[in-house]
């Protein structure tokens, strides 16, 4: 059941996600404080949650620790409690060793556990309860990717009144490998529950409509399928693609702000005032391409294309999932590959690699894309991309050039950058040094155009777009 006292189901907008937009911090006199972890997603939503009273709800990231429901910035946070093995089969175990490298074309084997499963339903439902308690008579839930796709449908059955949108941040995948999961159907269900299903593209809403006639029967209708409902009432379910995007006008004036203007320029002094310098900000996630991009580079190296200290590359890789064991292997392999290509090429003070684990604050990180002649995204496979994003929104002086995969979300709509299959070394070196030496005139019109786009789509537009075609689902 629910710790929600009777009378709190008020909200008319609900957002539903695996975290809360706070961190547990431990003051030094040893008090707890919830502070706000900025993202995008909070950002876009803020104005909403405010002007719609409206709540979020999600794990605090804390085991056990589940602080009772509170006011933060206009909006209710409450609070989803998960013990630690919950967190090991639901978290770490389903939702990401098994839904995230198999919705990733499984670039990593995935792994299918009965016992994972089970507690992902569980948690699923605690989510589903916790939503239909806050929200208020025909509210708007907004519930938020792969962890909780089994939510729509527990939701529903609970209270048929809401408005419910579903987004996917992540990619969903081909029917041929969505069809190894042993719980295919249920998780086709879960997402029907709701009256519109968000993909980053096109390409997943097929995939998606693709299997609810595979797996469920349904005759998709262009974009939409027809479910009947348990009350026998018939309901439309829309699949369409809302590619996410960020705080465009954000990220612009924080790279303009005098503050990080001048901590580029520092950087580039503390950095040897390279000829070249290269750069890539990941999680350090095995999606997300780094070994083949640092292959690409030491090859660089070989030929003499490039040469240190001429030449630098900065690695930002955020610690990630440290206790999936993909995730170990992961760090050592690139972490043996940074060691041996610094072994090789480097000199005294000036490592052909600078590998920096661990998590940047904002200006240092928009201070970096300042300073990067050529930012490297080269996922394997990525739902969308945002630092591609956010690189061409921090580039204010049109200045230089992004190397982006193919297999990028963001590959759909930065039709400007250097394009590349990270899959094919060859064509990543030759696309590199493309980037490194192309005129600063061509390289300046291809930002241009690449910043004309983000600025017109940028994260509100997301959210706005994404409202507003729920609100018109089933009007
Ligand atoms: C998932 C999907 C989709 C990274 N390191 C630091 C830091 N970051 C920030 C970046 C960017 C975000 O984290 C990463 O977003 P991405 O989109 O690149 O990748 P995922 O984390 O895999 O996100 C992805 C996204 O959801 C949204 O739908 O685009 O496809 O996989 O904003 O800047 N931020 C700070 N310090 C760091 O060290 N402050």
């Amino acid at each position: 059941g629910s710790s929600i006292a009777a009378g709190t189901a008020d909200r008319d907008f609900v957002v539903v996600a695996n975290r809360l937009p706070v961190d547990r911090v431990v003051r030094p006199d040893g008090e707890v404080e919830w502070r706000r972890s900025p993202g995008g997603l909070v950002t876009a939503l803020e104005p909403i949650m405010q002007s719609r009273d409206g709540a979020w709800i999600g794990w605090s990231g804390d085991v056990d620790h589940a602080p009772e429901p509170f006011e933060s910035d206009g909006m209710l946070l409450h609070a989803v409690p998960l013990s630690s093995k919950e967190v090991a089969r639901y978290y770490e175990g389903f939702s990401n060793a098994t839904l995230w490298p198999l919705y990733h074309d499984a670039v990593a084997p995935p792994e299918f556990h009965r016992s994972w499963w089970d507690t992902y339903v569980t948690v699923n439902r605690r989510f589903a309860e916790a939503a239909a308690a806050v929200a208020g008579q025909n509210a708007v839930v907004w519930i938020q990717d792969y962890q909780l796709q089994l939510v729509p449908a527990m939701l529903r059955a609970q209270r048929p009144d809401l408005r419910i949108g579903f987004f996917l941040h992540i990619p969903f995948p081909p029917t041929e490998l969505f069809m190894q999961l042993p719980w295919r159907t249920r998780i086709v269900e879960g997402l029907l529950g709701a009256d519109l299903i968000g993909f980053q593209l096109p390409g997943g809403a097929a995939n998606f409509l693709r299997l609810a006639r595979q797996l469920c029967g349904l005759q998709p209708h262009g974009r939409t399928v027809e479910v009947t409902d348990a009350d026998g009432e018939p309901r439309v379910v829309r699949a369409e693609a809302f590619p996410i995007s960020i705080d465009t006008k954000g990220m612009s004036d924080l790279s303009a702000s005098p503050e990080v203007v001048q901590r580029a320029k520092e950087l580039y002094s503390e950095l040897g005032e390279p000829k070249h310098v290269l750069l890539g900000v990941d999680r350090l996630d095995y999606t997300k391409g780094i070994s083949t991009r640092l292959q690409a580079y030491r090859e660089l190296l070989e030929d003499s294309s490039i040469t240190v200290p001429d030449t630098v590359l900065i690695q930002v890789a955020t610690p990630s999932r440290e206790r999936v064991e993909h995730y170990k292997a992961l760090r050592n392999r690139i972490e043996l590959q940074v060691g041996r290509i610094n072994g090789d090429f480097g000199t005294l003070g000036h490592p052909a690699v600078q590998y920096l684990h661990q998590s940047y604050g904002r200006d240092e990180l928009c201070a970096l894309y300042r300073v990067a002649d050529v930012m490297l995204v080269t996922p394997l496979r990525d739902g969308m991309n945002l630092v591609a994003k956010e690189y061409v929104a921090a580039r204010t002086d049109h200045g230089g050039a992004l190397v982006l995969s193919e297999f990028t979300g963001a590959a759909a709509e930065l039709r400007q950058a250097y394009q590349v299959n990270p899959h094919d070394i060859t064509h990543l070196k030759e696309t590199i040094v493309a980037a490194l030496n192309q005129d600063p005139a061509e390289g300046a019109r291809r930002m241009r155009a690449m910043r004309r786009h983000v600025t017109s789509h940028d994260v509100n537009h997301w959210a706005a777009s994404f409202l507003d075609s729920l609100r018109k689902t089933n009007a």
